[in-house]
């Protein structure tokens, strides 16, 4: 893979404490990014970050505002930085005429499109337990279109993906998920993202795209969509709903924080080896029925308000990662580890955001009367 037209960066804004980051590899300092998904979850966080820190670098934002994105979740960002494209992935044209320039502001000075940071896709297992078809669309073909795209422009590419790919581990085994683990996905979610991720890798052998992969655990934070576990207990018990746990509780996810994603997100794209994957995660690990007792004590509840709801068929009992590859090559590491702590600021965010979860609260709560959940 030929870096040589990667340019060298100042390491004064660097992800995590600069001191830190040994950056072995050749850096990239990206001046305009193409932030798919940027209207979700983490890529809206993503964006609110780079604009706080980076402010030199512009984000074009293209996505399709499904029902899980929200213009409004860019609120604050500012104009100089940001422009908005409302579009699907999938729409090859749209790409092209972002990446060539054409669909630019005339009257900003922007560069050229530089990198692809792409977080769009949808999300949800048990939506793709429903209707799988949506999955394959955006998180297959609509992935191979922005590779395409780059593959054309010859720019950097950074692909968002999920521990889920690898499946799940036991309950009871010290073994967690690393950059070597075997995919095998279990939802039609995760095989959708295990899909995209052997289209990076090929893209990246076969025709030298300069590509990287993160596979992060579950994230937790402002801006989740209310059908997620964490906002979906939280959003419940202040709508006057009973919090619903899945079967017994005991499958554990390992938390982490979203802007501490965000920044490892960063380190990749701006230090990562390309043709690489990394690992993303903060041992947080905690089993279901735990981070249930934790909310519902946040928010002064009894321990035993909640109900036990149909389990997620084929739905994977742990994940965990070993974080070990970002932290020694990049110096990445997790700042937000206490997790009781961002658990209460994620509580006290939904608590001051109504206006923001509401709309959303009972067609979500509708769709999982038709799952037993
Ligand atoms: P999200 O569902 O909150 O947001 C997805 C965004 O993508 C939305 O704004 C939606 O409108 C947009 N989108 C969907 N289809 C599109 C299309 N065809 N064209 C353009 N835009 C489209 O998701 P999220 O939780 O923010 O996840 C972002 C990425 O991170 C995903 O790739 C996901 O697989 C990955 N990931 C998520 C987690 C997690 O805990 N949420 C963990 C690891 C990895
Ligand atoms: O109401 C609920 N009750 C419950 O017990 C919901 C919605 C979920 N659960 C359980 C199922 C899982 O064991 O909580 C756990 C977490 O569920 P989700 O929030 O749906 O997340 P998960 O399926 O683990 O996937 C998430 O992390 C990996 C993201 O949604 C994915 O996009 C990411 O790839």
């Amino acid at each position: 893979m030929n870096n040589s037209e990667q340019v060298s960066e100042s390491a004064d804004e660097s992800a995590t404490d600069p001191a830190n980051v040994p950056a072995p590899n050749p850096s990239f300092a990206p001046q305009h990014i193409l932030v798919t998904g940027g209207a979700g979850f983490i890529g809206a966080n993503f964006v609110h970050w780079v604009a706080r820190n980076h402010p030199q670098v512009h984000m074009t934002v293209l996505d399709a505002l499904t029902y899980a994105g929200k213009r409004e979740n860019l609120d604050g960002v500012p104009a100089a930085n940001l422009t908005f494209v409302h579009g699907n992935i999938c729409d090859a044209e749209l790409v092209e005429s972002l990446l060539s320039g054409l669909n630019q502001r005339s009257a900003a000075a922007v560069p050229p499109i530089d990198a692809i940071v792409h977080f769009a896709a949808e999300s949800h297992n048990d939506n793709s337990i429903l209707d799988a078809s949506p999955f394959l669309n955006t998180n297959v073909t609509g992935t191979y279109v922005l590779l395409e795209a780059a593959r054309r422009h010859d720019i950097r590419f950074h692909h968002i993906s999920t521990d889920e790919v690898y499946g799940d581990l036991a309950l009871d085994e010290p073994r967690k998920f690393t950059e070597d683990s075997p995919y095998k996905p279990s939802s039609p979610y995760s095989a959708s993202k295990a899909a995209s991720d052997h289209l990076i890798r090929a893209w990246h052998r076969t025709y030298g795209v300069k590509a990287t992969i993160s596979n992060c655990s579950n994230n937790y934070g402002p801006y989740q969509h209310v059908e997620k576990f964490i906002p979906r207990q939280i959003t419940n018990i202040l709508a006057g709903i009973r919090p619903k746990l899945y079967g017994t509780g005991s499958a554990v996810r390992d938390w982490i924080s979203v802007e501490d994603h965000c920044t490892a997100v960063w380190a990749i794209l701006t230090h990562g080896r390309i043709g690489d994957t990394y690992l993303v995660g903060a041992n947080g690990e905690m089993s279901n029925i735990d981070v249930l007792r934790m909310i519902l004590e946040c928010m002064g509840q009894p321990s035993d308000a909640f109900d036990h709801v149909n389990d997620r068929p084929g739905g994977d009992k742990r994940y965990a990662i070993d974080a070990t590859k970002i932290t020694r090559e990049l110096g990445w590491r997790p700042r937000f580890t206490d997790f009781a702590e961002g658990l209460d600021e994620t509580i006290q965010w939904y608590r001051e955001h109504e206006d923001w979860w509401r709309p959303d609260k009972d067609a979500t709560e509708a769709k999982y009367r038709l799952q037993g959940h």
